[in-house]
């Protein structure tokens, strides 16, 4: 093969600046935006792969708005990620799983048309034992005819409307996986070049899969559907049988479920009878890659992406993945 062969690199970067030139009207502060994003991602990825090293592993001592320990990572991305993105004069708004209230920037100014919502560290229960986690990020824009203060009209928008999204897995490798409504790219970070490398172009989830992902140390709990749903699973669809893969990180999980097919989810559990992800920023833009890619995202009878949320920090019931299994889910939901 010769070097005229052999396909271009093309970084994130480049193709997001690709993509604007296709789609005239886009503007070049969209991509420093995500340029944001980009590299508040390599600075956490870089704190995670060397967490056994140094003195970050364990607790930071508090307990966040979800009544849940965080871990100094959980902070550092946190921090890492509104340094990076409060710089960027379109941003107005950033609000994130770590702190109750959304955070202001300069949203009074007609620059700033970005509201940025994330989890910076999504599964970090899974930091001490070296097993994959991840970030999500949603973008929503300004609502044409909002007050630049009124901050819950910038917020509390449905996830259709959202203007991009995506998640990072900081995995065996780590994965930018992201969307702008115009099909799901994902791109590997090359640590030798530090720049993430378009390496899944147009991501399709396959039609059926083979995997299904969900903590059934909770199924006693689960509705009478679910139940029904998982043992169905277990007797294999349309032929198919079925092994379950759960690791506990949301983002793990689902990643291995856009690539492979199958479906994850989260039912309402005695515990959380509401669902245990949050709307905004996990189940919103989750939904929105998957149905870019082809799949099916519900809360078991809604699609995600029309849940209008009423606070920064619910929480939904969520199953996302291939249609043949969430059409058989759909089916003993409304069975039983
Ligand atoms: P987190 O944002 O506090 O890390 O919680 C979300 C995580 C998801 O990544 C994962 O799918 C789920 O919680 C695991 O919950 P459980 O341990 O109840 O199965
Ligand atoms: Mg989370």
């Amino acid at each position: 093969m010769t070097a005229s062969d052999r396909k271009p690199i093309v970084t994130v970067q480049q193709h997001i600046l690709q993509d604007q030139r296709k789609f005239p009207g886009a503007s070049g502060e969209f991509s420093w935006l995500l340029s944001g994003v980009t590299l508040a991602t390599k600075m956490i990825q870089a704190k995670v792969q060397r967490a056994g090293l140094s003195d970050i592993l364990g607790e930071f001592g508090n307990v966040n708005v979800q009544g849940e320990i965080q871990q100094k990572l959980d902070v550092y991305a946190n921090e890492v990620l509104h340094h990076n993105l409060s710089v960027r004069e379109s941003i107005g708004i950033l609000a994130s799983e770590e702190n109750e209230k959304p955070i202001t920037i300069k949203h009074a100014t007609p620059d700033a048309k970005y509201a940025v919502i994330f989890d910076p560290l999504d599964g970090s229960s899974n930091i001490d034992v070296g097993v994959g986690v991840g970030t999500t990020f949603s973008i929503l824009k300004r609502p044409e005819n909002a007050d630049y203060h009124d901050v819950d009209r910038w917020l509390m928008q449905p996830g259709t409307k959202q203007v991009a999204a995506g998640y990072v897995v900081y995995g065996s490798s780590t994965i930018l996986v992201y969307s702008v409504g115009r099909g799901v790219h994902g791109f590997t970070l090359d640590p030798a070049i530090g720049a993430y490398v378009l390496s899944h172009e147009d991501m399709r989830m396959p039609e059926q899969g083979k995997y299904y992902s969900v903590n059934e140390a909770n199924r006693d709990s689960f509705s009478a559907g679910y139940q029904k749903f998982l043992d169905n699973l277990r007797h294999g669809l349309n032929g198919k049988r079925y092994s379950s893969r759960y690791i506990g990180s949301m983002v793990a999980d689902v990643h291995r479920t856009l690539l492979k097919g199958g479906i994850f989810l989260y039912p309402p559990t005695a515990e959380n009878p509401g669902g245990k992800l949050r709307l905004l920023y996990e189940a919103s833009p989750i939904a929105f890659l998957v149905e870019q890619a082809g799949g099916i995202a519900t809360d078991g009878f809604r699609r995600i992406l029309e849940i209008e949320p009423t606070s920064i920090h619910e929480r939904t019931p969520m199953a996302v993945g291939s249609r043949v299994e969430m059409e058989e889910l759909a089916r003993c939901l409304k069975e039983s």
